[in-house]
């Protein structure tokens, strides 16, 4: 297949595009490949491209010039009745809504971005597993938007509000009138109070918008932050904390020569969306090549990738080198593994979490980079003196129950598919060939356990995340992907794969790898009502991969 983004993003001759024969999925699974298209394009042949405007070479700032901010901690307000129990209170916060701008680099201009509290990433709301919080959203953003809306696309035409929002939690196990569901927008000058009672394991959750339609230019802009809900059984071990545990939120931009943000379009009129968004610019807690000042001593890094379609894949260098196992890692999406998996190289995908614990104590006095593939992202200076300190890395963490398979009551086969035109280019992505507006075709009963077998004949992985539940990964499996398309059936070519060490957790979203069958099994637990799922690479998800699902009553 071609490189039908690149020509989504330079507005390649087609006849150029056609040579250069290499797929998407090479793109989404090397970062610097998407780097070099994104230089290639600084030289395209740009036409009329509106929007767009020529990108700034990120490589050329001066690296590590900018302490790592970390996000403030959100109060709250006040204590209100808690709205699934009239006898307790409950924290109150109110977060708003607004535009504000903030320089990302010391050499750069502000940035003008959307941000929770008037920043990105929003302040950290840092809770208990069991301790519910009430939330009032405020829309103060303008009335007009400033990335390159497509009204083409379902759910975002000419007659609805440019700035609309809506806040999803991602990870939390919350009543689905709190879920943030996408068609449960807002405009500026109103808000929506979401009650989120915390009723699960510790785990650092995410919040971020989920408009329909216009999600990826709204986390583009900024709207997204982290939340950590804490207990009782991670804290008796013992892990680095307080100035030693820290969040690493990390997604890429394009930028423009005048530092502002610049998100590509197709150069197609009237119809901008692009099918993935890749930035030279990566970010890390709101700011380009930042450093760290950390003593010789354990850290626990609480890492999510918030990029819209990037996949990264984290190593640490020291004076050039790769260091070996560089990362211990302790928990995925949904909270703490069974046991610490040893990694040198740390893979994210869209919206996974990975909960790391870093030992810089044979480092003191020396500097470490974290790298993305092959560019240098970040760096740690390790002071050659630290304070005494008692953290551990326990050998065993949080027991983690297999699903018994034969739990399950129900397996559904569901093919993540993919629409192109003539020339290859996907113009819209469906889950189980079903688009958004058609009937709910996934209804679980309540505290019932079903297997979800994700058919993935296209090109690309896709992060697939459903919202209440977490989940464990059965396996994946390769499959004949032209007999799939041929006739619809599923014929294996490979034995079944287990997931990987950092993996087999508590997951909420789970890489379903190109020419793979990947299964989950779920238990529907919680609530009951309209929930969604969907691809986790945003201009996917704006673009139709996504679907409701209603968790029902028990008959
Ligand atoms: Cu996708």
């Amino acid at each position: 297949m071609p490189v039908d983004f690149v020509l989504a993003f330079f507005d390649y001759p087609s006849q150029e595009i056609l040579t250069l024969q290499v797929t998407r999925r090479v793109f989404l699974q090397n970062g610097s490949m998407a780097a070099m298209a994104m230089t290639m394009g600084t030289g395209g042949s740009h036409r009329t491209i509106p929007h767009y405007r020529t990108q700034l070479n990120a490589s050329s700032l001066a690296k590590f010039v900018d302490p790592l901010p970390i996000p403030e901690i959100a109060k709250p307000v006040e204590y209100r009745v808690s709205p699934d129990n009239p006898t307790l209170k409950i924290p109150y916060y109110r977060i708003p809504v607004r535009q504000f701008e903030s320089k990302l680099h010391r050499d750069l201009k502000p940035t003008r971005q959307w941000g929770y509290g008037g920043i990105s990433p929003g302040p950290t709301f840092e809770t208990r597993s069991g301790q519910g919080l009430l939330v009032e959203w405020a829309n103060e953003l303008p009335t007009l938007h400033f990335l390159p809306i497509d009204h083409s696309i379902h759910g975002a035409e000419a007659d609805k509000p440019e700035v609309r929002t809506v806040v999803h939690l991602h990870g939390a196990r919350a009543p689905a009138e709190s879920d943030g569901y996408p068609e449960n927008w807002f405009v500026p000058g109103k808000s929506a109070l979401c009650h989120y009672p915390n009723r699960q394991d510790a785990a650092m959750l995410w919040y971020h918008d989920h408009t329909l339609g216009i999600n990826r230019l709204n986390v583009f802009a900024g709207l997204l932050g982290t939340f950590i809900v804490r207990d009782e059984f991670e804290e008796a071990l013992n892990l680095p904390r307080d100035a030693y545990e820290i969040p690493l939120v990390i997604y890429d931009r394009v930028l423009d020569l005048d530092s502002q943000l610049n998100y590509p379009v197709s150069g197609e009129a009237g119809k901008p969306w692009v099918p993935e968004v890749f930035g030279d610019a990566t970010v890390i807690n709101g700011k380009l090549f930042p450093y760290l000042e950390v003593e010789p001593r354990k850290y626990r890094f609480r890492a999510l990738n918030s990029a819209n379609g990037r996949f990264f894949h984290l190593t640490m260098a020291a004076s050039g080198a790769r260091t070996s196992e560089s990362f211990a890692q302790i928990g995925c999406d949904q909270g703490l593994l069974a046991a610490p998996v040893r990694l040198s190289i740390l893979t994210l995908a869209p919206a996974e979490r990975a909960d790391v614990v870093v030992d810089f104590s044979a480092h003191a006095g020396s500097n470490l980079i974290l790298k993305n593939d092959t560019l240098d992202i970040m760096q740690f200076r390790v002071a050659a003196n630290g304070t005494p300190h008692k953290s551990s890395l326990p050998q065993s963490l949080r027991p983690v129950e297999k699903i018994p398979e034969a739990s399950a009551v129900k397996t559904r086969t569901l093919a993540l598919t993919e629409i192109d035109d003539k020339i290859q280019r996907p113009v819209t992505m469906l889950l189980n060939n079903t688009h958004w507006n058609m009937a709910v075709t996934e209804s679980p009963v309540l505290d019932s356990t079903e297997i979800w077998e994700l058919v993935n004949p296209t090109d690309d992985s896709h992060p697939i995340h459903l919202h209440l539940v977490r989940f464990q990964i059965l396996d994946r499996r390769n499959f004949n992907v032209n007999v799939h398309l041929m006739s619809g059936d599923v014929k294996y070519t490979g034995t079944a794969v287990p997931p990987e060490p950092g993996e087999a957790g508590w997951k909420d979203t789970v890489r379903a790898d190109p020419g793979m069958v990947t299964r989950i099994i779920v238990k529907f637990e919680g609530y009951t009502g309209r929930y969604v799922w969907h691809c986790h690479i945003l201009e996917h998800e704006d673009n139709e991969m996504m679907r409701p699902f209603d968790v029902v009553a028990p008959k």
